[in-house]
């Protein structure tokens, strides 16, 4: 694998998925291949399990780990022939191309402004790092995408599911925030691409990007939704089409332990309790997402694998 920047560049997905589910079970068979071998990991924005899961991930794969808070570095120009006598002090293209003297594989997280849709559209952070690192680029959550949480998500669903094509469903909840849509994003292209009966249930106005949603049952109507679901994946996204806004709070769409009626409660965390999901459900069996966070390590150790091995 060359790089990790959205989930087309798995080549086999179910493969990959085994391949993951058996690293869990030996994390240190491959202790060698990351030997004299260093991640960096640069952050944009705030962390928990993607920053500890691939460090982790990293480290049993032996690996050396760098993180760099990019905020407490020198502010970043991406844009280019900027005449840069304002705020930024140094150019992405000197970045990207020192750090990867320092290191063989550098890892990114860096959210949408949720401002601007073109400009979020365009990735301008994520790939300006392809194309002036000379190492591979590991996607830690960009302004569309989260492809090692939709991994580590097929990885959940494949180690619970009971029937050989379970129903998906992907149920929009409410946040008082305006929150990137990269989660669901990723989540539908991966439910896309495994064997599962998948749709979608959010309110109107809360279309995602129809080129993500494309051949994707979309409903309206949540209850008839969530009938018969075998895994139900709760995410707040803020408004594609009015971009970047919160355009409904309606506490109704919250999560609870009537709707699922038996269903796996799936989230990616970090989850506002008795907002996006009660307490009830969170708290219970029915909730997966202990296992899900878990299940980060893997993903990110098997790309970090399959990079490493191509290197
Ligand atoms: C972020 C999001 O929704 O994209 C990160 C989730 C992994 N969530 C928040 O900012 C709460
Ligand atoms: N799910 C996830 O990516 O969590 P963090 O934002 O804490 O990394």
């Amino acid at each position: 694998m060359k790089k990790y920047t959205n989930i087309y560049d798995i080549d086999n997905i179910p493969e990959m998925i085994q391949e993951a589910i058996q690293l869990k079970e030996k994390p240190f068979a491959y202790k060698n291949l990351g030997t004299n071998k260093t991640l960096v990991m640069l952050f944009f924005n705030a962390s928990l399990r993607t920053r500890l899961s691939t460090e982790k991930a990293a480290k049993n794969l032996g690996m050396e780990v760098m993180v760099l808070n990019v905020n407490d570095a020198w502010d970043l120009e991406f844009e280019d022939g900027t005449i840069m006598n304002f705020n930024t002090s140094e150019h992405v293209k000197e970045a990207a191309q020192v750090i990867s003297q320092y290191s063989n594989i550098i890892a990114v997280r860096a959210f949408p402004s949720l401002i601007d849709k073109e400009k979020d559209a365009s990735e301008l952070i994520l790939n300006s790092f392809i194309k002036y690192a000379t190492v591979p680029i590991v996607n830690m959550e960009s302004a569309t995408m989260h492809p090692l949480q939709s991994l580590a998500d097929a990885i959940t669903i494949e180690e619970l599911k009971m029937t050989k094509k379970p129903k998906v469903v992907l149920s929009w909840a409410p946040h008082p925030k305006a929150l990137p849509q990269a989660v669901a994003n990723s989540f539908v292209a991966m439910m896309k691409n495994i064997d599962v009966d998948f749709s979608i249930t959010h309110p109107k106005g809360y279309e995602l990007n129809p080129e993500i949603t494309m051949n994707v049952s979309i409903h309206y109507n949540q209850k008839e939704a969530l009938k018969d679901a075998d895994f139900v994946y709760t995410k707040n996204w803020s408004s594609y089409t009015d971009y970047g806004k919160v355009i409904s709070e309606d506490i109704d769409w919250m999560m609870t332990k009537d709707k699922l009626n038996g269903a796996k409660f799936m989230h990616c965390l970090p989850v506002r309790r008795n907002v996006v999901v009660e307490d009830a459900v969170l708290d219970s069996e029915a909730s997966v997402v202990i296992q899900q966070a878990n299940n980060r390590t893997y993903a990110a150790q098997i790309v970090l694998k399959k990079i490493l091995e191509n290197l």
